[in-house]
């Protein structure tokens, strides 16, 4: 309940957002249709990435400049269209950091989601130099988002960088009741999610495990892809307002699990309400299952 509370509360903010655009700032770093969409976001490179192990966070112990990402679109922002997208990324005094390390085999890993975290996109923006990544994005609906750049400055720990953009008009009340199922059909594959723990509590570790299978027969899928190096990626953002860097989490897959079988080892650090977002690869083609966790 408390979550359509949350919904009907932007939904009602956007509707006066259509005449006084500048007011429904959430964030002091929120973008505002006035100021160019200079979606300026503040320093951030987090010392460490909550998804990651111990063994990567000792290894990267060396130094660790301070970034920020600064984001640039087009004045007129409207849903369903795409939205040419510009990130610079700079270290804190605002000179360009022109080079990165590839990991996951990207250069940067953009995660875009509505701040309720009601629609997601993962996508990897394209290295222009000079510290300028662009790509291309559709917002489905009108509504504040948060886009999480992920990347890292060549020699240092990755970065976690957050912008926000607001698409103006109404927002459609959240259709996102089917909340905390634990079965998702994507086209020819039924994905299963269990998690190690019946209750999760916050600061523990836990395995979340997502059976695939056939939707016909219900037999495991044998013919998983690698996605981008891995057997599949797993974002996880806790349900916040405004969301922050410590909100996201990306967890690796664990090798050698039986065919059909993705599992991630992490943990949640604060109670609260997640939402996962399991992304693999079959039939070249990458599916996302999302759904939601109650950490206690
Ligand atoms: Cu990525």
């Amino acid at each position: 309940m408390k979550r359509l509370f949350t919904g009907i509360i932007v939904a009602a903010s956007l509707l006066f957002a259509q005449s006084c655009t500048s007011n429904i700032k959430s964030a002091e770093k929120q973008v505002s249709q006035d100021d160019m969409h200079q979606g300026n976001h503040q320093q951030n490179a987090r010392s460490e990435h909550q998804g990651h192990s111990m063994a990567e966070m000792n290894q990267g112990e060396k130094s660790q400049v301070t970034t920020q990402a600064k984001l640039t679109a087009a004045k007129n922002l409207s849903p369903n269209q795409p939205i040419p997208l510009v990130i610079d990324i700079q270290d804190s005094a605002g000179k360009s950091v022109t080079k990165f390390d590839t990991f996951q085999e990207k250069l940067m890993h953009l995660i875009v989601v509505r701040d309720d975290l009601i629609s997601f996109e993962h996508i990897h923006p394209e290295y222009k130099g000079n510290g300028r990544f662009e790509v291309n994005s559709s917002f489905p609906t009108a509504g504040n988002y948060t886009l999480i750049s992920d990347y890292k400055p060549a020699g240092n720990k990755e970065s976690v960088s957050l912008m926000k953009l607001i698409i103006p008009g109404s927002t459609p009340l959240p259709k996102d009741l089917a909340k905390f199922e634990k079965t998702k059909t994507l086209s020819s594959t039924k994905v299963n999610f269990t998690s190690s723990e019946k209750t999760i509590k916050a600061g523990k570790q836990v395995t979340l495990q997502f059976d695939l299978k056939e939707a016909s027969n219900n037999q495991p899928i044998k013919d998983l892809q690698p996605y981008l190096g891995e057997k599949g990626h797993l974002v996880i953002i806790k349900s916040s307002s405004p969301l922050t860097e410590s909100d996201y989490i990306h967890a690796h897959a664990l090798k050698n699990t039986p065919e059909g079988q993705v599992k991630f080892m992490t943990s949640f650090p604060q109670a609260g309400t997640y939402k996962v977002w399991m992304q693999f690869n079959r039939d070249s083609k990458i599916n996302t299952a999302d759904f939601w966790i109650n950490v206690s």
